[in-house]
């Protein structure tokens, strides 16, 4: 299917980013290989349970894995980049509208360029204290930036308690972030875009119905089909780096 020739004027377009499009950055995907972490299977460090069981443990996860986003090798690579040209272009191009969204912690589209990106479950270079937020109160708490680890002994600046600050990651059983803002999207999308994710995990792997019910064309970018691929009107299969620029390429060139 050749998507460019149906996308008409004033289109909207919402695309979803998961961990598939950092993959060739040097970021571990969140499944990958044996989907352990040091023996512990990953989902069951990803919840608040986890955290309130094994504080250690869980900050020790995301400890390793801020440094790891923030070490020398780890840069975004063509598919970043190609979105946040697609961002800047987008409006000018076809009058419509572009929105990012991501199930990344990473900063990997902002150091691409974009500059409209929704983190729906949270982000690992920012912290917030579980003392001065009110219980369910994630998305609206204070933030914090941090770059170094997390442990019992890092102070609150606020309220000067240890041991009571997490990172800002949206777990399991959790509420996922913004989500007024990806509900009204995919009302109004044209083409939903999916790139780089496993379709494991809602609300996110629910988007692409959403998006269709609303009357939108769906394709998705992946290495191998998601668990939802028989759902999208199409599908692109390589990596990411590859993939997500010819498409976007095609998605933006003059009509012939
Ligand atoms: C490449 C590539 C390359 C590789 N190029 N591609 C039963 C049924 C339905 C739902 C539930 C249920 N029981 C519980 C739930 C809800 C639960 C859920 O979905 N659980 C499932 C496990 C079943 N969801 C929640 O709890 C969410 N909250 C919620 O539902 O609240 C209720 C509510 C919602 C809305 C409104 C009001 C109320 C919260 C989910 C939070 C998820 N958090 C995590 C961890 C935190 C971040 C972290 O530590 O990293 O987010 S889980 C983890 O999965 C992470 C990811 O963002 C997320 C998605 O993973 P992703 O991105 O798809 O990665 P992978 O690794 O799975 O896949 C990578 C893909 O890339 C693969 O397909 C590869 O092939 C591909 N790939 N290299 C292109 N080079």
């Amino acid at each position: 299917m050749d998507i460019q020739n149906f996308i008409k004027p004033e289109s909207n377009i919402v695309i979803l980013t998961g961990a598939g499009i950092s993959a060739e950055s040097g970021i571990q995907t969140f499944r990958a290989a044996d989907g352990l972490w040091e023996n512990h299977c990953v989902e069951d460090v990803a919840t608040p349970e986890a955290f309130i069981k094994n504080p250690a443990l869980v900050q020790n996860f995301y400890n390793q894995r801020r440094s790891a986003i923030l070490s020398a090798n780890v840069k975004p690579n063509p598919a970043h980049y190609a979105l946040a040209e697609l961002e800047e272009k987008w409006g000018a191009l076809n009058g419509g509208e572009a929105l990012l969204i991501t199930q990344n912690i990473d900063n990997l589209h902002e150091r691409a360029g974009s500059r409209n990106v929704i983190h729906m479950h949270g982000e690992l270079l920012k912290m917030f204290c579980t003392n001065c937020t009110l219980p369910m109160q994630n998305e609206t708490a204070k933030k914090y930036d941090i770059q170094k680890d997390i442990d019992e002994h890092t102070l609150c600046s606020d309220c000067h308690e240890s041991g009571t600050l997490r990172p800002d990651i949206v777990w399991f059983g959790e509420i996922p972030y913004h989500m007024d803002v990806c509900a009204r999207a995919l009302q109004n999308c044209d083409l939903f875009l999916s790139i780089g994710t496993s379709g494991n995990v809602y609300p996110a792997a629910g988007f692409v119905q959403e998006a269709m019910l609303a009357g939108a064309l769906s394709a998705e970018i992946n290495l191998e089909p998601s668990a939802n691929a028989s759902i999208f009107s199409t599908g692109f299969y390589g990596p990411a780096s590859q993939k997500v620029p010819e498409f976007i390429q095609k998605l933006t060139a003059p009509p012939s």
